[in-house]
Formats: C-alpha cells, sequence, structure tokens
C-alpha cells in the first residue's frame, strides 16, 4: 500500500524541484522516501502516516526545548495577535538585540536578520567592507549558507550530493575564497604568509557540523586568533549551529576564543526565522546606515520570530539546562559506542553539549578527508533501520544530531536498545 509520505513526495516532486525546499530533506544520500511530517511535541515528531519518532534533527538544531514548548507556542501567539509584521522598529527585538550582547560578551552591536545564509553572507561583506580587503579563508566541509562565495568545498547538502561547489557560482567569484583544511593550524599560517595583507575574512565553524561532526583543535582556534589580529583579518565565527547549542555561550565559551564577528541563527530564533550577526562596535559601524556596508531585510527582526527566540533564549538560562542536553548526548553517543563494540562494529561518536557525531569508523575524524573515509554505506543501512524503529537521525552522513531538553534519559535508552538489537544482526 502507498503510504502518505509517498503519495505527497510523488505530488511534491511535480511542483518542487526534488520534492523538497532545501536538498538535505530530499534522503538522496540515504536512499528511500523522505519523510512528510505533520506534527511535533517534545521529543517526537510524527510523520503523515501518523508513525511516532524520536526526534533527533530537531529542525536540524532550533528545537533545544523541544517542538511546541508551551511557553515558546504562547508567546508567538501573542506576538502573532499583536501584529504579524511591521517592517519597522519594535521594542521585542531591542530586547532580544540586548539579551544577544549580554550573553555572548564578543557581541557589542548586532543586527537581527532572518536565516543563517543571510548572516553569514553579511558578516562576510561587512568583513570585506571594514578591511578594504576581498579575499576570505573557509575550511573544506565547513557549510555557511549557500550565498556563493561561501559555497565553495562546503558541507551539508553540497557534500551529500557530491558537489561541494555548486554550479551557478561564478569562478571570478569562488576565486576569492581560498579553502583550507580544518585543523590544519600549518596550512593557515603558510597561506596568512602568503597573501596576508589580502585576506578580510576568516569564516568557520568552530564545531563543525556539516561534515558530521568535527571538534576543533586548540593549535587550529588558537593560530586562527593569532593571525586574524596579527594580519587585521576579521575572525568570524560561524555560531549559527553552535549558537546556544555546544554551551550558553556557545563554542567561544566553550574553547574561549573571542571572535570578531559572530553569526547565529537556528536556536536564536526558537524555530522560526531569525539570525542575527554581530560583534566589534567599530566594525559593525560600517553597516548602513551608520556606515558604507549596505545589508536590509524587510523581515529582519519580525516580531512573531523574535518572540519566538527570546522565549527560546530566556528558557535554554535555566540552571542546569546545559548539563542536562551535554549529559543526554553523552548518554547517547557512549551507549552505542559500546553497544556497536560489543558486536564488533567499527564505530565511534562523540558529542559537544547537544550536538553529536555518529561515525562508522575506527577513530573520530578530524578533518574533511577522514570524514570521507567513514563508512557512509554503513550509516546508510543503520540510519534506515533505526527508522524502521521509530528513532528519526540526520539523513546524511554527513550532518550533526541533536538532542533537545525534551528527551529523556529513558528516550535515549530506547534509542540505544534499538540499535543494540540492528547491531547485534549486523552482517
Ligand atoms: N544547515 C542545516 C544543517 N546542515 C541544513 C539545513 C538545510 O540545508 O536544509
Amino acid at each position: 500500500m502507498t503510504s502518505h509520505n509517498e503519495e505527497l513526495f510523488i505530488e511534491s516532486q511535480k511542483v518542487i524541484p526534488g520534492g523538497v525546499n532545501s536538498p538535505v530533506r530530499a534522503f538522496r544520500s540515504v536512499g528511500g522516501t523522505p519523510l512528510f511530517f505533520q506534527r511535533g511535541q517534545g521529543a517526537y515528531v510524527w510523520d503523515a502516516d501518523g508513525k511516532k519518532y524520536t526526534d533527533f534533527v530537531g529542525s536540524w538544531g532550533p528545537m533545544i526545548v523541544g517542538h511546541c514548548h508551551p511557553e515558546v507556542v504562547k508567546a508567538v501567539q501573542d506576538a502573532a495577535a499583536q501584529g504579524l509584521g511591521f517592517g519597522a522598529p519594535t521594542a521585542t527585538e531591542l530586547e532580544l538585540a540586548n539579551l544577544l550582547c549580554k550573553i555572548l560578551p564578543s557581541i557589542e552591536m548586532v543586527r537581527l536578520v532572518s536565516s543563517g545564509t543571510e548572516a553569514t553572507m553579511s558578516a562576510i561583506r561587512l568583513a570585506r567592507g571594514f578591511t578594504g580587503r576581498s579575499r576570505i579563508i573557509k575550511f573544506e566541509g565547513c557549510y555557511h549558507g549557500h550565498s556563493d562565495g561561501l559555497l565553495v568545498k562546503a558541507g551539508s547538502g553540497a557534500l551529500t550530493f557530491g558537489q561541494p561547489s555548486s554550479s551557478g557560482v561564478p569562478a571570478e567569484i569562488a576565486a576569492l575564497t581560498t579553502v583550507l583544511d580544518y585543523n590544519d593550524a600549518a596550512g593557515l599560517e603558510k597561506a596568512f604568509a602568503e597573501f596576508g595583507n589580502e585576506i578580510a575574512a576568516v569564516i568557520v565553524e568552530p564545531v563543525a557540523g556539516n561534515m558530521n561532526l568535527v571538534t576543533p583543535k586548540r593549535d587550529f582556534l588558537d593560530a586562527m586568533r593569532n593571525l586574524c589580529t596579527k594580519h587585521g583579518a576579521v575572525l568570524i565565527l560561524d555560531e549559527v549551529m553552535t549558537g546556544f547549542r555546544v554551551s550558553l555561550q556557545g563554542a567561544q565559551g566553550h574553547y574561549g576564543i573571542k571572535p570578531d564577528l559572530v553569526t547565529l541563527g537556528k536556536v536564536m530564533g526558537g524555530g522560526l526565522p531569525a539570525a542575527a550577526f554581530g560583534g566589534r562596535r567599530d566594525i559593525m559601524n560600517c553597516l548602513a546606515p551608520l556606515g558604507a556596508v549596505y545589508q536590509a531585510g524587510t523581515l529582519s527582526g519580525n516580531p512573531v520570530a523574535v518572540a519566538a527566540g527570546l522565549t527560546t533564549l530566556k528558557l535554554v538560562q535555566a540552571p542546569g539546562f546545559y548539563d542536562k542536553l551535554s549529559k543526554l548526548a553523552k548518554q547517547l553517543t557512549e551507549g552505542l559506542t559500546a553497544s556497536a563494540h560489543k558486536h564488533g562494529i567499527a564505530f565511534c561518536a562523540q558529542s559537544v553539549g547537544g550536538m553529536f557525531g555518529l561515525y562508522f569508523s575506527q577513530s573520530l575524524p578530524t578533518s574533511y578527508a577522514e570524514v570521507m573515509q567513514c563508512d557512509k554505506e554503513a550509516f546508510n543501512r543503520f540510519f534506515h533501520a533505526m527508522l524502521d524503529a521509530g528513532h528519526y537521525l540526520a539523513p546524511s552522513a554527513f550532518e550533526a544530531g541533536f538532542v533537545s531538553a525534551a528527551h529523556t534519559e529513558a528516550d535515549i535508552a530506547a534509542t540505544i536498545a534499538a540499535a543494540d538489537k540492528i547491531f547485534a544482526g549486523w552482517k
């Protein structure tokens, strides 16, 4: 019998390219029919056939307090009743801006936008305007949204489909992006030695979450900070994924590294389209209407999205919130690893705060090249078996996973038990 998911996917493909509004949703990497969701509550989602799943994607990160948290829903309803949008300043966006500056000391001024892509593309333009330079440095496998200059050897869907550099990006634009290896401090040093006075910015995911999950080495973080300072380049930490996710103060707090600019999204929008970029006052002062770097948006600071973000950011400040989140993620990764090893499977896993990575590999990858050596077919098989058992992991071996505060230890134990059954029959 055809499922509702299948029917919807067939119909969607007639009017939406690939049947999806963002490529990673298409299940192309893992194969099969993407799930069409109809509902989420706490740690769970239900698909169009009414099947329930424990959700480890969380809308790709934003759902840190779980789906439909009553306080977030109420805040959104209240805000919507006051007006869906004005395209003009509101008191609540000031409240959100103040809160971002308070939580993240690296942010002296902030501008709200609507998506992570907008935040990173605007931060790059700002860095170029501030320095008067054109070249940027990014790292292979890092994904910073789909703007032209950043879609070069990128992660996430671009990596999933084996086209890390997109067609449609003019070669002249791509040529301004220098791509280096993640965690390669010596490579970065060499690049700065060669053309340091041309570099406007270094942009990095301080924990890479779009080529599975790769943690940063200390010398890599220090090299980025020191070299940018020495050569007058802007260090942009892309914390769209890690912000309010690996700790309240994101990766910059977790690892103790101070960016010049930071980009935010996902959690700070509480599931609605809100994102931001901010940082040093002297750099932010270059933005229009104060300065000559233009950036704008009708929906920027939308009051409904701001209400969702504000309420989510209030909830994550509850005492012990990140301890609980980290404990759940650790319980999951340790449990899965123990089970796989018990059954003689080459597998490892790790977590940072509320995000985690699973690898069918003997050791934890530290770069794009090592991620590519993980057994993708094994992941795909595991993904589908887990899906059948009612556990929804990201549909690609190249995406990080997420837990929420709505997950319970029992949810995690049930997930590990399901994996254990799968691993027991693994041949
Ligand atoms: N940045 C998200 C996780 N890689 C992907 C969201 C999307 O591309 O749909």
